[in-house]
């Protein structure tokens, strides 16, 4: 059974969003428009049963739009605090805790030398899968393994620093059921994800790998008509997002809210 989501929490873009960090160059994200998208996703996230928690912007942080990266959810267990990986990104953790300290009293987190971006955990059912990345190393990696082996949860790596094109984890493979993951050709054959179903994301659509299941639907990104008949054809309902500013930011559909 798939977690079933109720709550929410976001972050809108902050002014300065498009002083953070990316490496792509498809421009420099209106800020305007950004936050236009997020009232869409956070509209859809309500529409599909979940109440948002918008926490305020932070200027301090331009890439704290991005909350997915800060904590790592077993909806209805329990929550880790991560330690992200990028140095302007670490502060961003304090306003997370904060939000997550009422439902879930006890809060641990990833500590140095330990490093983790919580785009780089795929969840399917009870194996999770965790990128190692330019943001998240073996030490937080194995931290993460020994926090989730509490709950029954096993951990498997997938090293991803060689496969161009994805920041996270997650900007390439997400888990639609408990055992069938959407992946881009490159990831898909992995050794982690033998025992999976794996549904290929067509050539030039990689982006659309990132997408999310929020209860009865997948959200996936809006402008990718081949991975919507995809998913369409496997028996998914679909939430497409707008999501072209959020992508100037090296930023998939996921990393916008963290779902419990
Ligand atoms: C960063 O580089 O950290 C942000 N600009 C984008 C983070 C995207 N997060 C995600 O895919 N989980």
């Amino acid at each position: 059974m798939f977690s079933r989501f109720t709550q929410a929490i976001v972050r809108p873009p902050a002014r300065n969003f498009a002083n953070g960090l990316t490496t792509v160059d498809l421009g420099v994200p209106n800020v305007a428009l950004a936050l236009a998208q997020h009232a869409a996703y956070c509209a859809a996230l309500a529409r599909h049963g979940c109440t948002v928690i918008a926490l305020p912007a932070d200027s301090a942080h331009p890439d704290s739009t991005f909350v997915e990266d800060t904590a790592l959810i077993l909806p209805g267990r329990g929550a880790i605090i991560t330690h992200p990986g990028a140095a302007s990104r670490a502060g961003e953790v304090h306003a997370i805790r904060d939000a997550l300290a009422s439902f879930f009293p006890e809060l641990p987190e990833i500590t140095t030398p330990g490093a983790l971006d919580a785009g780089d955990v795929c969840e399917a059912g009870d194996v999770v899968f965790i990128g190692i990345s330019e943001r998240t190393n073996a030490d937080g990696a194995r931290q993460l393994a020994a926090w989730l082996a509490r709950y029954g949860v096993a951990a498997r790596l997938v090293d991803i620093r060689r496969t161009p094109g994805i920041l996270h984890l997650k900007s390439g493979v997400v888990a639609l059921d408990a055992n069938r993951l959407l992946s881009i050709k490159a990831l898909a054959g992995h050794a982690a994800f033998a025992d999976m179903d794996v549904l290929r994301v067509p050539a030039d659509e990689e982006y659309a790998a990132n997408s999310v299941r929020v209860n009865d639907v997948i959200f996936v990104a809006e402008g990718y008509p081949l991975t919507h008949a995809l998913l369409r054809q496997a028996g998914y309902a679909l939430e497409p997002v707008a999501m072209s500013e959020f992508a100037k930011m090296d930023g998939g559909l996921s990393c916008l809210s963290l779902r419990f």
